[in-house]
């Protein structure tokens, strides 16, 4: 694991791929590659670049890295043919390109058997707002790793709200500065601060859990 840790934080894509391989194959679980590795790894990203000895392309390429291993990853973490629970719609919201913690949580989902739409990255209010609209999901998931974008999220639940759709769907929202304050502060439904507290959340809404 640690060296999976240090593969992700040199950007080594192809290494970072076979390594979660070798991990699977000798019968690691898919979540502790996840949270031990991955995730692990990220954070001391965050911290070097937080103390200056990293910049954005080091943050790339270690991203880039993680995109690779979850490509891997995905599979065991996504069990196959089974009926959809329900549906998500998710995206990180408008000006936020971050997306690793949006993939993972759409991974999550997905093994929990949901059916998710990803709207990506840097998605605008209206943008959630037609997704809505169009798919009827029964939670909207909002992501956002900047304290800037996070004023997004309140103008994405706020014109759901003057679309009349807000009452139909449940709003969910995530990501390193989020905090439950916030999430009670603009109205949100659930604050995770993790892939599987978005299962959890989700899982409630289709009356599975909790
Ligand atoms: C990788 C990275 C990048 C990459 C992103 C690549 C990509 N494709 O995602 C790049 C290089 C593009 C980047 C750019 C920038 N970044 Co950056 N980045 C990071 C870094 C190192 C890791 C983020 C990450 O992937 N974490 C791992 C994932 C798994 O964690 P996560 O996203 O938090 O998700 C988990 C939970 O939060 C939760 N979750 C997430 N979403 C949701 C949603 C729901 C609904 C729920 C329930 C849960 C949930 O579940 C996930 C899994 O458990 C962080 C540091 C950090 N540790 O957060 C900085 C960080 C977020 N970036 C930062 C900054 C400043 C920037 C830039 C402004 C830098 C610049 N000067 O250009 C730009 C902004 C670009 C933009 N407009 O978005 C700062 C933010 C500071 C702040 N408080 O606002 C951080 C904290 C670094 C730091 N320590 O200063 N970044």
């Amino acid at each position: 694991m640690e060296e999976l840790r240090t593969l992700i934080k040199e950007g080594n894509a192809e290494e970072t791929a076979g390594r979660i391989a070798a991990l699977l194959e000798s019968g690691v679980g898919p979540e502790a590659i996840m949270k031990e590795g991955i995730i692990a790894a990220m954070d001391e990203v965050g911290e070097l670049f937080a103390a200056g000895e990293y910049f954005v392309p080091e943050m790339l390429i270690a991203a880039k890295a993680v995109k690779r291993g979850l490509e891997v990853l995905k599979p065991a973490l996504v069990k196959s043919g089974m009926e959809p629970r329900g549906k998500v719609v998710m995206g990180s919201v408008k000006g936020d390109l971050h997306d690793i913690g949006k993939n993972l949580v759409i991974m999550t989902l997905e093994g929990a058997g949901f059916e998710v739409l990803d709207l990506g990255v840097d998605v605008p209010p209206a943008a959630f707002v037609d997704a809505v609209r169009e798919h009827a999901p029964q939670v909207v998931g909002l992501s956002a790793l900047l304290t800037t974008t996070m004023l997004s999220m309140k103008e994405t639940i706020e014109t759901l709200r003057e679309a009349g759709l807000r009452d139909g769907v449940k709003v969910m929202i995530g990501g390193a500065p989020v905090t439950q304050e916030f999430a009670d502060a603009i109205g949100a439904d659930h604050y995770g601060p993790h892939a599987t507290s978005a299962k959890d959340f989700a899982l409630s809404v289709a009356g599975l859990k909790g």
